[in-house]
């Protein structure tokens, strides 16, 4: 065991939301690191993390960083990504980006391990981590279209506020607080951190996730969109999404509805193939109101899918609700199970 390859490994954004889940899955995964350094904005230098019982000293992330650094692992944002990956690549560094930055940059690999995991081999240094709510429905939708093929997508999605940070899931905190005390309520950061306009998140839906594009979606709805053909190499799918954004804290969930190209296929066919799914946990039983939720899916690496039906009117339709941790499997463990297969393939 003593002989194990440890690495040295960087977490650019340790503070957030998702660097402290990328601490914490690291631990629970025994992940062979070796050093580690912990690198932030200037703001949180020289504050304090624990990592496996030692206390580390969070440092400003700058080029000179990754010296030696052998996997960096990327949550600070995009504009911290597309200074400083680049620079961690030159310094011999492969990077994991957890950030929109790169993902649809031709040569960089964007993976989602149950699906393409051979796409990791191709990386000239940088992969990208996918949008969280992309991962949980591809990983969910590829052993249904590898089986059954798959012609259309189209997706409705229940986001908990952690995707968009600590300061959000504090201010969901704050204004159901005020909510109830029968105060009124202030937005300051949701639908979208230095967007034009706020709306509350207490106790309300909000359709807007991420910036508006020139053709009226967001750009959290053209990520899943494109994302999606990406991954699952199908340029031909067609998909469509709708990204709102609800008042709980952890894990995502989807009402998917797609059309496979086999005739025939039965709800129990459908059943089985997500049941034999890695990385998919089935939950369905309507007898016994089985189904996940959020809360049933928040701390879990797994995605959780439930509600499958057969649609009333298209024979080729089917509807199911897909749940997963937006923080695990949507981030930090997605990132760090690229990192694992890096190391098990010997594709570092
Ligand atoms: O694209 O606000 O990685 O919930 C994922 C979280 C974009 C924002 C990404 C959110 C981010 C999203």
């Amino acid at each position: 065991m003593s002989e194990t390859k440890r690495y040295h490994v960087a977490v650019v954004g340790a503070t957030g939301a998702v660097g402290q889940k990328m601490l914490e899955t690291l631990e629970d995964r025994n992940f062979p690191v070796g050093e580690l350094k912990l690198l932030s904005s200037s703001r949180s230098a020289g504050s304090k993390m624990t990592f496996n019982g030692k206390e580390y000293t969070l440092e400003e992330a700058t080029p000179e960083s990754f010296e030696n650094v052998d996997i960096a692992l990327f949550s600070a944002g995009g504009s911290v990504s597309k200074q400083l990956a680049p620079e961690a690549v030159k310094h011999g560094a492969v990077v994991i980006d957890n950030t929109s930055a790169f993902r649809m940059s031709e040569g960089v690999p964007l993976v989602v391990p149950e699906v393409n995991e051979s796409d990791i081999k191709q990386h000239q240094g940088i992969i990208a981590n996918p949008n969280c709510s992309t991962i949980q429905m591809v990983a969910a939708l590829e052993p249904v279209r590898q089986a059954l093929g798959m012609s259309r997508v189209i997706v409705s999605t229940y986001q908990a506020v952690s995707g968009a940070g600590n300061e959000a899931a504090e201010e969901l905190r704050e204004q159901s607080q005020s909510f109830l005390n029968g105060k009124e309520l202030e937005a300051n950061i949701l639908p979208v951190k230095g967007d034009k306009k706020h709306y509350p998140i207490a106790f309300n839906a909000l359709p807007q996730i991420d910036v508006f594009q020139d053709n009226g979606y967001t750009f959290e709805e053209m990520k899943m969109i494109n994302e999606t053909k990406k991954i699952m190499h199908a340029p031909d799918l067609s998909v469509a999404a709708t990204c709102v954004r609800l008042p709980f804290f952890t894990s995502h969930a989807e009402s998917v509805y797609v059309e496979v190209e086999k005739e025939g296929v039965t709800v129990e066919q459908m059943k089985q193939l997500l049941e034999e799914a890695p990385g998919i946990v089935l939950e369905d039983d309507p007898a016994t109101q089985t189904y996940p939720t959020p809360l049933s899916a928040a701390e879990k690496r797994d995605i959780f899918v439930g509600r499958i039906r057969k649609d009333l009117d298209d024979p080729k339709g089917f509807h199911l609700w897909v749940v997963s941790d937006n923080l695990l499997k949507g981030a930090a463990w997605n990132s760090v199970q690229i990192a694992e297969s890096l190391i098990a393939n010997e594709w570092l």
